[in-house]
């Protein structure tokens, strides 16, 4: 009877482990998915920050059009614009805005087939005095499952909207079919003393499965308004009355910290359980003077008890967050969430159908289709690498589930990466080519040929760059290890890693670093800077050699990481902490390594610490070793720029580096000359550091703004460190980065949609909105060097982009 007990408890034991999860109703949601992905994770807008801003207080409200008539309105693009009587919030009318779902040719303006426009005339009105408009659309598009209208503001007085680069005065309205959706966005920061041209657009992307021929927008009742406390949108200090926290929650021995601001407290703070009410936890409330501001910061890090709670300040309460000790897995599912719903050429129920089987390219005179893994973004591109880089993260997350037990989130992670992996191996062509690149932003209409996959960018690009297949290789070695249940393909990922390693070599060896100039070209991979490159090689190299044991990876690993260790700076700057230990980009020593989109930062310390790990006995050994204590010393030295809050600084920057131009424009994207100017202001934004040297929190960079992947990298590599070294502090810095993704940012919201609380719409255009969806990240206001997080919702900042998802599953695999 005691063992029978006993073999009880323990199979109870082990049901509990395979439901590790925190949150209730996400266990429920996920037996509703069918268990796996039988449908996406369904949307909670309860925690919305859309929902939270209609609850605030309208203090002044001026109706600016009931749409009675069409004065003033006209309409420029594919589609038409009249008014209609069949539905109205005000008065008997509503504007009807129309268009095609496709269209035979490009119109070249606006986005996909293009644009049907309905433009106001403002005339030139001062807005000021308002700072939100409110209006409600009631869209009404067959069989249509990703729904948004822009919006668009113009203003021609001091500062013109649009900006240079067309970021802002944009806003994409993701919206409900069949149904008035009420929709505002606050605008405190928007220049609007001369505000000429209101806007509507729909975006003609072409016709998915279940779509019929048109799209139908009726728009009624648009008001001005003023609205208590709108959002603080840019700077450092909050909002009056917040609690800026990691939505989330904490890890059991996290660093537990948030930042208060609120005007009328006793200087204590309190946790409460949220469950039965009590308070469990009281501290003092500190002043702080950092270099960004003067703070209030509240730290609880001494209380380790797992459960839901709440912070209370003076009148000021959070939403419930949680400590525990798995305080990531849940984001794991969703952002997983995110990335099924980006599979391509698969149909993922409630999204779309399977999609782009008409996508081709053209290998030795012979066409190929290409579809499969899985959409980089909103706009459904693709570029093999990213799918490979995240199937990477895929299987790091895996490793992490499978040493907790989490065995349901170990198998869903298996399977996922397992569809990353078969296009990784489909777009393999012949003699080290592949598939690489194709650019979309349409719903395809399936005949090979047609415009909408022959023309300009759309057609898939092939070609046989080393640095791709260096980095394909060390992807599917490890992915050679992780597979456990399918031999022949865990033999073929071994044989292939080998061969791609070799096609690598070969042409690297004849070409060295100019293949990136020259080569595929224009994406986002050939950002690599030499020292980069460098210990991708050597990366790739020690995972070969872990799979096969074979020495001679051993020595590549070890000889290519002597160009790297070379771009260290070692010499201290003439600043007062004599900052060192951060990476240049070549041995010229004239450009520092920096991150402006995507981000490859961790893999110098990824590098580094794995050939300690594998080469424990190499001569060599104890210069690794320097080198990652260098730069783990550099990363918390630096942290204190961005004090209270955690997220980490892009870095040094030198003042010439703009004179560098073939590597200074390599890492911007949208823009190729003449950034001499601005990046002048850019640096003198920053903080100088001594003579020639500045720090930048943000990164300098252009048009493509946004640092999620960046900053996340950088934190990869702070953990990657941390536990090599046995560092508490970078480890701390490591999940810094992952709170300030969940809340712990100026603005209190959550980048991740579904995530703990306060999360607002992205721009996910054919997409639609999605559980786990993670934008491209915080940007900061033109030359300015602080975060910058307005309501409008646009590229390239609030896309949702797989390169986040990766670097986040990445990160939290560490945890
Ligand atoms: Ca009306
Ligand atoms: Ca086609
Ligand atoms: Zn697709």
């Amino acid at each position: 009877m005691k063992k029978i007990l006993i073999l009880l408890a323990l199979v109870l034991c082990a049901t509990n482990f395979l439901w590790a999860q925190i949150d209730e109703k996400l266990k429920k949601d996920i037996r509703n998915t069918g268990y796996l992905h039988n449908s996406p994770l369904p949307l909670d807008y309860s925690k919305s920050f859309e929902v939270f801003g209609l609850t605030k207080k309208v203090v002044k409200s001026d109706l600016f059009s009931d749409m009675e008539d069409l004065n003033g309105w006209s309409h420029e693009g594919i589609g038409g614009l009249k008014l209609t009587k069949e539905r109205s919030i005000s008065g008997k009318n509503s504007l009807r805005l129309t268009a095609p779902t496709t269209y035979p040719q490009f119109l070249d303006w606006g986005l996909g087939f293009g644009t049907s426009m309905a433009s106001f005339d403002v005339n030139g009105a001062n807005w000021e005095k308002y700072n939100r408009i409110r209006l409600f659309i009631y869209p009404n598009c067959e069989g249509d499952r990703s729904i948004y209208l822009n919006l668009y503001i113009e203003n021609d007085g001091k500062i013109k909207v649009p900006d240079k680069y067309g970021r802002e005065g944009i806003h994409e309205m993701n919206l409900i079919n069949g149904q008035w959706n009420e929709v505002f966005v606050e605008m405190p920061e928007l220049p609007r003393d001369k505000v000429t041209k209101l806007k509507f657009a729909i975006e003609v992307f072409g016709k998915e499965r279940t779509m019929g021929d048109s799209l139908i927008f009726d728009i009624d009742a648009v008001s001005l308004e003023t609205v208590e406390n709108p959002e603080v949108v840019s700077g450092w200090t909050p909002a009056k009355n917040r609690i800026i926290h990691s939505t989330t929650g904490y890890r059991v021995q996290s660093d537990k910290s948030a930042i208060v601001r609120v005007e009328k407290h006793n200087g204590n703070f309190e946790l409460i359980d949220h469950a039965t009410n009590d308070v469990v936890y009281n501290g003092k409330i500190n002043r702080k003077k950092t270099l960004i501001g003067d703070f209030e910061t509240i730290n609880f890090s001494d209380f380790k008890k797992e459960g839901q709670y709440t912070i209370r300040v003076g009148e000021v309460t959070t939403k419930p967050f949680y400590i525990n000790q798995n305080i990531w897995d849940d984001s794991a599912w969703r952002v997983l969430n995110f990335i099924f719903c980006e599979r391509c050429g698969y149909p993922v129920p409630g999204k779309h159908g399977a999609c782009h089987a008409d996508l081709n390219g053209t290998f030795n005179e012979k066409v190929f289709p290409v579809n499969g893994g899985w959409h980089d973004a909103a706009d459904m591109s693709q570029q093999t690498l990213q799918t490979g880089e995240l199937a990477y993260s895929l299987l790091e997350m895996a490793s992490n589930a499978k040493e907790k037990n989490n065995q349901e989130l170990y198998l869903r992670l298996m399977e996922e990466a397992k569809w990353g992996l078969d296009y990784i191996l489909k777009t393999r062509l012949d003699d080290g080519y592949r598939a690489q690149t194709w650019g979309t932003n349409l719903w395809t209409d399936g005949f090979i040929g047609t415009k909408d996959d022959s023309t300009k960018r759309r057609k898939v690009r092939v070609h046989d760059r080393a640095f791709e297949n260096f980095l394909f290789s060390g992807i599917e070695a490890y992915a050679s290890t992780m597979i456990a249940d399918d031999e022949m393909l865990k033999f073929n990922l071994q044989k292939v890693a080998i061969e791609d390693y070799a096609f690598a070599k070969e042409r690297f060896d004849r070409l060295g670093f100019d293949e990136l100039s020259g080569g595929g070209g224009g994406d986002h991979a050939a950002m690599a800077s030499n020292s980069q490159y460098m210990a991708n090689i050597s990366y790739s190299a020690s995972l070969l050699f872990k799979l096969t044991g074979d020495q001679y990876y051993a020595k590549e690993a070890a000889k290519a990481i002597k160009y790297t260790l070379d771009c260290q700076r070692t010499q201290p700057l003439k600043d007062k902490d004599r900052l060192r230990g951060f990476f240049y980009r070549d041995l010229n020593k004239k450009s520092i390594v920096h991150y402006t989109h995507q981000s490859r930062d961790f893999i110098y310390m990824q590098a580094l610490t794995t050939l300690c790990e594998t080469q424990p006995d190499n001569p060599d050994y104890q210069k690794w070793k320097a080198s990652i204590e260098m730069y783990g010393d550099y990363l918390k030295t630096i942290m204190k720029y961005v004090d209270p809050y955690g997220m980490m600084p892009s870095g040094v920057y030198h003042v010439d580096e703009v004179k560098d131009s073939l590597n200074f424009y390599r890492v911007q994207v949208g823009i190729s000359e003449g950034a001499g100017k601005d990046y002048k202001k850019q640096l003198e934004n920053g903080v100088k550091l001594d003579s020639e040297h500045y720090l930048r929190v943000f990164p300098v960079w252009f048009s493509f703004r946004g640092n999620a992947a960046v900053h996340l990298s950088t934190g990869k590599a702070a953990a990657l460190s941390g536990k090599f070294l046995n560092d508490k502090k970078l480890l701390d810095i490591a999940e810094q980065q992952l709170f300030w993704i969940v809340g712990k940012n100026p603005f209190g919201q959550s980048l991740i949609w579904g995530e703990g609380s306060n999360y607002a719409q992205q721009y996910t255009a054919l997409l639609g909105e999605t559980v786990g969806e993670i934008p491209v990240g915080m940007q900061s206001k033109f030359n300015g060097d602080e975060p910058y997080w307005p309501q409008f919702n646009t590229a390239t900042y609030k896309e949702i982009w797989n390169s986040s998802a990766t670097k986040w599953l990445s990160l939290i695999s560490e945890f």
